[in-house]
């Protein structure tokens, strides 16, 4: 009885590392965690009831072609996927917020996963009078992003790193990551709650 209990759960187990690994494979991309985003907060459990961003951080893709194209506004954060809508809903605006200070020099970092051809990583930043108690929409952005990275087709390593100058704000903001790639018709989105 004792085998037969053991048996079954390293059966499933073995299920769920298949399942994981077949996924990573297929799907396994990249997230930023400096500042940390909402899928690295909820990835590393300082967050709770996040679903199933909690298992796979770095699956945040979309179309890509930001802002003209891509996820709706309202899903931006979730880059428009229905599973990970959690990432969409801003808590009241209780997400927890790195703080950073304006015009000063930060350090962004990318988790990747899967090391994509890439055309450019860029980073928005939301506007002066931002309301953090509601979903992001890309009127809430300033238009251009404050920082572009090219990188031409070229592939990232496991992690990058971009320095870039953070606009004078005040209060609490939302960056919002994308990494476009060169080689699909996707790119990956990820929202950082900072606070200046
Ligand atoms: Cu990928």
């Amino acid at each position: 009885m004792r085998r037969k209990l053991s048996t079954s759960l390293l059966g499933i187990g073995l299920a769920t590392a298949a399942l994981f690994a077949a996924t990573g494979s297929a799907q396994g991309h990249g997230y930023v965690d400096s500042p940390i985003s909402r899928s690295g907060v909820c990835g590393n459990g300082s967050v709770q009831n996040c679903g199933q961003i909690e298992w796979e951080a770095w699956s945040v893709e979309g179309y890509k072609g930001f802002p003209g194209r891509g996820p709706a506004d309202g899903q931006l954060c979730a880059g428009g996927n229905g599973r990970f809508s959690e990432l969409d809903d801003p808590r009241g605006g209780n997400w927890p917020a790195t703080n950073v200070s304006g015009g000063q020099s930060y350090t962004f970092n990318w988790r990747i996963v899967a090391r994509h051809a890439t055309t450019d990583f860029r980073y928005y930043i939301t506007k002066n009078g931002y309301n953090p108690a509601k979903p992001l929409t890309r009127a809430d952005l300033d238009p251009q992003p404050f920082l572009t990275v090219p990188f031409n087709g070229r592939q990232p390593g496991a992690t990058v790193t971009h320095s870039g100058v953070l606009p004078q704000k005040t209060g609490k903001h939302l960056i919002l990551g994308v990494w476009t790639v060169h080689d699909t018709e996707n790119a990956f989105y990820s929202c950082s709650d900072v606070k200046f």
